[in-house]
């Protein structure tokens, strides 16, 4: 009977987690009704995962679309449908970036980039690269477009993160991987398929 005495250990595991889970999104809850709700559905027409990642028009440049709210997943805490850090930009140190954030839902969204250890945080602090944030990320922006350019400094593990309190924590937030020996922006999405910058 040894599987049995373990299984209520487990469920009670499990419980812990799935509340933890709750706990940690307080503003998800709002979101479940309003994902959908009153979206500007023509500020993201037409994009495509080509437009996630394109070569810029000066060398050794890539530019990006980061769309929040793209799909319903994560309450729209994503960013082109990814959320929990399920996609990773790939881009050779050195190289500027130019990104393009979008947010057609009237729930507030913001785009920062800080190093991977600041996503489990309410508040994130500064960007991790100068002028590597849409403007007051805490406040973050309804239903519109904004952009930033920044150059991708140190190599390491960074995320592209919503600066909104909370939504980080709850999981909008993808990858960004500052490499040094990358020859080429790369984007790996959570199925393993890889898209080269064109
Ligand atoms: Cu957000």
């Amino acid at each position: 009977m040894k599987t049995l005495s373990i299984l209520p250990g487990f469920f009670a595991f499990s419980l812990a987690l799935s509340t933890q889970a709750f706990a940690a999104e307080p503003a998800a809850q709002g979101h479940a009704q309003h994902a959908g709700m009153g979206l500007k559905k023509e500020l993201i027409e037409g994009i495509t995962p080509e437009d996630f990642l394109k070569l810029g028009s000066k060398p050794k440049s890539v530019a990006l679309v980061l769309a929040a709210a793209f799909t319903e997943a994560n309450y729209g805490m994503n960013f082109n449908g990814y959320s929990h850090g399920k996609a990773t930009y790939t881009i050779p140190a050195g190289w500027s970036v130019d990104v393009t954030f979008i947010n057609p839902s009237p729930v507030p969204h913001s785009l920062i980039v800080v190093e991977k250890e600041m996503v489990k945080k309410m508040q994130l602090g500064e960007p991790a690269f100068a002028g590597a944030s849409t403007p007051s990320p805490i406040t973050g922006m309804s239903t519109g477009k904004a952009s930033f350019s920044f150059t991708a400094g140190e190599p390491g593990d960074y995320v592209f993160a919503c600066g909104f309190p909370t939504h980080a924590a709850g999981g909008h937030w993808v990858a960004l991987e500052v490499s040094a020996t990358a020859t080429e922006p790369t984007l790996t999405l959570g199925d393993g398929q890889v898209l080269k910058a064109k």
